[in-house]
């Protein structure tokens, strides 16, 4: 096969470039989907320097994915194809990669993304790529780019991942952008393009919004639904064991990268775009692994800027807003604060309630916070989103007992939560690379889809002791059941509605080992309260294991 990577490349006067956002065919089932903001961003960024670059989103095509790809391919005189990649996503991810293979055989073919970044060597195993990208895309893009324009070779780009013709894999590191060039990047996010309206519309058929009781309830869900997201950071510090994200850029520069944010107004600069360019929105998310730090000096002046605003005119006075926060990071000031500017719901990565288990999640420090800051944040009228993970690979039936207990008691003090049974290995994370968790790590056969490819995923990491594996196992599978079951009689059930589901499965479960979790009909009770249509159906299969 020719080597397209050292080949002297044709000179392209206006190269053109498309980027194909990570590929999920349940997309919705699980969460709400958005327009991929990453490669979003890097074709707002080519654009600016000049090159025409166009997004392929497969979450969101009129006609199957894999059709409307080629459909594109054929359309436009590409001269780079660039994949996007999480773990969750991958096989899929490669299925399209090697249908632009199949469909344009010449083309120069990039992969980036997480899984990219942290497992450049798995790419070219499994996809028919020529580059790969660690970290940001931005720089390597630009510069590719222009080696193509100048027709030099395209090896030895920072930022890159290449194969010799040994097979040997070289990587070349890039720092993280800083935030100057962090700013830039996020101002050139072409919001405008991006086909926010149409995941609304597909996120409200999927709700059946029209068939909800009250104006109030879909006025509530039409909020949550008509968000845009908005990204002002550059990645997590708090490295905890679990999250591949806060180990993102130094595993792409190969040394500890500095953090980089917006200041306040340029995130009210960056408001007002999304206004302009989504008039229909009625929620802006920031999807930042951390909003506020512990010691952070933008939250206040941030929020006065969000009401002077609104008091102005300037931003709709109705527009809500998002976080995920720092629960130590909390303060009765801060919430009030966010409160008053519109922020509706804080999500907190709680993960666990044992002390224990977050001990192993590097998050100790927050376990004194919990309590107090979600009490403060109800009391201001914020809905707390909590994630949680029930299990740990050292924790003990105590812990899950433990979880499962407070997860039940703060949803029916008003909190919202997303549960997980237990943690997947994500590449790039503290856990995923412990040897000493080898023997705790499960993986599945993963196929690509149209090749003879398969290979073998981590997908889950289950605690050591298997008393506790046994029970969580049982939990997921009597959940899986029930959630098959319910999703019969009902529209897609949201992670609040799941959540009590999960706590319900886990009640026979849990007894049986000695750990009382709730009253059973008390929790069919608060099911049926969010679930009205379901009450005629009921019971629906016991929750037996
Ligand atoms: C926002 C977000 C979501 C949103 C929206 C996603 C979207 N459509 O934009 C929602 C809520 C829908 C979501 C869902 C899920 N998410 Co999510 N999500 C995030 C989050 C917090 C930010 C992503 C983001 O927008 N980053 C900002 C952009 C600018 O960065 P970026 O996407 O990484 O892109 C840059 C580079 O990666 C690179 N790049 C990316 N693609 C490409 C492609 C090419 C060709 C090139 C050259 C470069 C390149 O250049 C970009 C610009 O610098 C990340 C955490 C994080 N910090 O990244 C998790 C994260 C990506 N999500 C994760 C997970 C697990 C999920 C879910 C599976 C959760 C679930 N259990 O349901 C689902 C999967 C949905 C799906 N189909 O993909 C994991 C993925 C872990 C992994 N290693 O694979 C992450 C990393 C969080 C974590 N550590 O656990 N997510
Ligand atoms: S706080 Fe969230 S984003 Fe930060 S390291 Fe922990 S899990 Fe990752």
């Amino acid at each position: 096969m020719e080597n397209r990577l050292t080949r002297v490349a044709e000179t392209t006067a206006r190269p053109q470039v498309l980027l194909i956002g990570p590929y999920d065919p349940h997309c919705g089932e699980y969460t709400f989907l958005a327009p991929p903001l990453g490669v979003w961003r890097l074709a707002g960024v080519l654009e600016s320097a000049g090159v025409e670059a166009k997004v392929f989103d497969p979450n969101c095509c009129r006609e199957r994915p894999q059709r409307a790809l080629e459909r594109e391919l054929r359309s436009g005189a590409w001269d780079i194809v660039g994949v996007s990649t999480t773990g969750m996503t991958l096989r899929f991810d490669l299925e399209l990669a090697h249908i632009v293979r199949r469909v344009m055989p010449q083309v120069f073919m990039v992969a980036g993304g997480m899984e990219a970044t942290f497992r450049p060597e798995l790419m070219f195993e499994l996809g028919p790529f020529d580059l790969i990208v660690l970290g940001e895309g931005e720089r390597p893009l630009l510069e590719l780019v222009a080696r193509l324009r100048a027709g030099q070779p395209v090896g030895g780009i920072a930022g890159t991942a290449e194969r010799d013709k040994d097979g040997k894999i070289l990587s070349i590191p890039q720092r993280a952008l800083n935030r100057a060039e962090l700013r830039d990047a996020i101002h050139s996010t072409p919001y405008h393009k991006m086909p926010y309206s149409a995941y609304w519309d597909r996120l409200e058929s999927a709700y059946r919004i029209g068939a909800l009781p009250s104006k109030a309830a879909r006025e509530a869900h039409l909020a949550e639904i008509r968000s845009v997201r908005l990204i002002t950071l550059n990645y997590c510090p708090m490295g905890c064991t679990f999250c591949s994200a806060t180990n993102f850029l130094h595993e792409a520069q190969g040394s500890v990268a500095s953090v980089a944010r917006l200041e306040a107004d340029e995130c009210l600069i960056m408001i007002e775009r999304i206004v302009a360019a989504q008039p229909h929105v009625r929620t802006v998310i920031f999807q930042d692994d951390i909003f506020a730090f512990t010691r952070d000096h933008r939250i206040l002046p941030l929020c006065e800027g969000i009401i002077a605003a609104k008091q102005s005119g300037r931003i709709p006075a109705h527009l809500q807003f998002i976080s995920t926060n720092r629960i130590d990071a909390m303060s009765a000031e801060r919430l009030r604060a966010m409160s008053r500017a519109g922020f509706r719901v804080l999500g907190f990565g709680i993960e666990s309630f044992s002390k224990n288990v977050l001990g192993e999640f590097n998050k100790a420090q927050i376990h004194r916070h919990i309590e107090p800051m979600l009490s403060a944040a109800l009391a201001s009228g914020v809905t707390p989103f909590l994630d949680l993970i029930l299990s740990s690979p050292r924790a003990t039936l105590e812990d899950v007992g433990e979880t499962l207990r407070e997860a039940y008691r703060w949803l029916r003090a008003g909190c919202e939560i997303g549960m997980y049974p237990y943690v997947i290995p994500f590449s790039g994370s503290a856990f995923a690379r412990d040897p000493s968790l080898l023997p705790q790590t499960y993986y599945a056969d993963q196929r690509v889809a149209g090749t003879d490819i398969v290979w073998q995923q981590p997908v889950k990491m289950l605690p050591i002791d298997p008393i506790v594996t046994g029970a969580i196992l049982r939990i997921e599978s009597s959940f899986e059941a029930m959630l098959g079951e319910i999703e019969e009689h009902t529209a897609h059930l949201p992670s609040r509605l799941r959540s009590l589901l999960w706590i319900l499965c886990s009640l026979p479960i849990m007894a049986e080992r000695g750990h009382y979790i709730a009253d059973e009909s008390e929790v069919w009770s608060e099911l049926y309260a969010r679930l009205p249509m379901l009450r005629p159906a009921a019971p629906i299969a016991a929750a037996t294991a």
